[in-house]
């Protein structure tokens, strides 16, 4: 019996006493203790009724254990659904609604109000708290260390990633165990990572950044992690000197760069920084070499692909640039409407194809279809070209999305909250630059009465995670609209575009 994902990546390193992951405090887990506890876990999932190809949705503080609930569920056969720790009980709602899932995991303090979410949807629901105590902790103390990997083929499902739909509902990316585990071994080789290397984890552990680029890659090479509850500049700089290698997202590189105490000799030993899930200003990457001597590695991907483009470990790191294709990777550049490749230096649309490309959105088979090509390339929505070197560049975004540390934002679905409150005509919700977060949130809106700021956001409060709410409210007498009637954001864009870095 052969589970294609668990087997590459751990399978081998089931007595194995090198260390996996190294704590806050000096603790160190060892992968045999480490898949010790998500054998004990994946036993509470198999007991909770759990079986082959059933979702587990899990909004959860980042810890050891919440991670060894991810390699559980991919052990017991089931489909892990990592949710955002900022959504709010309403969005959690809905995923949970959409996937169906037989376990809800959550913090003891969400319990109350996730509990009815998960009864309608029939789940169960379990808690577990940052400090890793809660009911499925408990469940699992005391359960074999021993586990028979389900058996799941490549194509079979191990996650499912919520990515926010441009015009209405959130999809479900669905995940095979191959798309995971082909990814996982074509970074390893193009970023040399080996059995000696230690990566600084301060990254989220429900994306793909930090759940799988970071995570896979280093238990496939038998590599540790300094895993850090999050990014604290003050934690970071105190783990470089331990480290070989770090990935982040470009504000970890910013906020390093503020610091005085980030210096040319704090990092003299690390072989790799990585950087991706948004744009790196090439500004940044002159100036993180210039303090020292590193030029950021910059690579592309998305949730519904994982990695797609990385500039290369030996040769040229060019700022502003993702790089190459991966190897197994095929990148195209096409006219948007009429679907045609472009030849080299043209700005169109970015498809990609390969053995990474995501199986379909979560029961839905239209969008599924309307985002790829006949030959299966995917339409990524992201605007770029490919230079006559064949270095890929994104320019810009066909899908109206905001990125903002690295989290990604549907202006549409903020316009719709915003929509709601009494006094509100209409609103447009912008992306424009930010000093921290590289895009920050404005809202443009149009009200008809005294509607304030402050009413717009305690309306949107409740309704939302924190991230997605405007930094900040301007009020106009009207949008600018082009002759179809849609408004022009390119125009609210420009005129507001400092709006965020003045007030900084
Ligand atoms: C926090 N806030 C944000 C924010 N993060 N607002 C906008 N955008 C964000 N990303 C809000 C908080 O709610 C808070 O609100 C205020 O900003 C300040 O918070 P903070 O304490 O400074 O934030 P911090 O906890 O330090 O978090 C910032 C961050 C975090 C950059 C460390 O956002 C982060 O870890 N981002 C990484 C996201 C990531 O992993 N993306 C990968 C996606 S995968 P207030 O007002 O209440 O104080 C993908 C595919 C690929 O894209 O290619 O990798
Ligand atoms: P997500 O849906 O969170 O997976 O976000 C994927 C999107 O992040 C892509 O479609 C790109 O728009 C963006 N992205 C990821 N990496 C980069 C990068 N290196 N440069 C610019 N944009 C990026």
């Amino acid at each position: 019996m052969t589970n294609h994902l668990f087997d590459a990546l751990f399978a081998a390193r089931l007595a194995d006493d090198r260390p996996f992951l190294h704590l806050p405090g000096g603790n160190t887990l060892s992968y045999r203790q480490f898949l010790d506890r998500s054998a004990q876990l994946a036993r509470v999932l198999v007991d909770a009724g759990v079986a082959p190809g059933d979702r587990v949705a899990v909004q959860v503080a980042k810890s050891p254990e919440a991670l060894a609930l991810y390699v559980a569920t991919v052990r017991a056969g089931a489909v892990f659904l990592p949710l955002n720790t900022a959504y709010m009980p309403a969005e959690v709602g809905y995923f949970v609604g959409d996937a169906k899932p037989k376990l809800v995991v959550c913090d003891s303090a969400a319990a109350a109000d996730l509990e009815p979410i998960a009864a309608d949807a029939g789940a169960r629901l379990m808690t577990l708290d940052a400090n890793s105590s809660g009911t499925l902790s408990q469940a699992a103390d005391g359960k074999s260390s021993e586990f028979d990997a389900v058996a799941r083929n490549g194509d079979d499902l191990g996650a499912i990633l919520y990515t926010s739909g441009t015009t209405g509902r959130s999809k479900g990316a669905m995940l095979s165990h191959d798309n995971l585990l082909s990814n996982a071994l074509t970074l390893v080789e193009s970023w040399r990572f080996s059995e000696d290397d230690v990566l600084l984890h301060a990254l989220p552990i429900f994306h793909t950044h930090g759940l799988f680029v970071a995570t896979n890659v280093i238990a496939a090479t038998s590599g540790s992690m300094i895993f850090l509850p999050g990014f604290k500049a003050d934690a970071v700089i105190e783990a470089l000197p331990r480290a070989t290698t770090m990935m982040g997202v470009p504000t970890f590189y910013t906020r390093l760069l503020a610091d005085p105490r980030f210096t040319r000799e704090l990092v003299a030993h690390i072989r790799l920084f990585v950087s991706g899930s948004a744009p790196l200003l090439a500004d940044t990457h002159v100036e993180f070499e210039a303090r020292t001597g590193h030029r950021i590695l910059e690579r592309y991907g998305m949730t519904e692909t994982n990695m797609n483009t990385s500039n290369p470990y030996d040769g040229e790191r060019r700022a502003g640039t993702v790089g190459f294709a991966l190897p197994g990777v095929s990148v195209r550049v096409t006219d948007p409407d009429s679907g045609n490749e472009l030849p080299a230096g043209e700005i169109g649309v970015l498809e990609i194809k390969g053995p990474n490309v995501f199986k379909g959105y979560w029961q839905m088979p239209e969008k599924t279809a309307a985002e790829f090509r006949e030959d299966g390339y995917f339409i990524s929505g992201d605007l770029g070209l490919i230079d006559a070197e064949g270095y890929i560049s994104i320019v810009g975004r066909g899908k109206d999305l905001i990125i903002s540390g690295g989290y990604n934002i549907y202006p549409k679905e903020v316009e719709l909250a915003i929509d709601e409150v009494a006094g509100v005509v209409e609103s447009a919700v912008i992306g424009v630059p930010h000093p921290d977060f590289g895009e920050g949130v404005v809202a443009v809106v149009v009200r008809d009465g005294d509607v304030d700021e402050d009413t717009i956001m305690q309306q949107l409060a409740g309704a939302m995670a924190r991230f997605k709410q405007p930094k900040k409210i301007i009020f106009v007498d009207e949008l600018p609209r082009n002759t179809m009637g849609k408004v022009q954001k390119n125009i609210l864009r420009e005129t507001y575009q400092e709006q965020l870095t003045q007030a900084a």
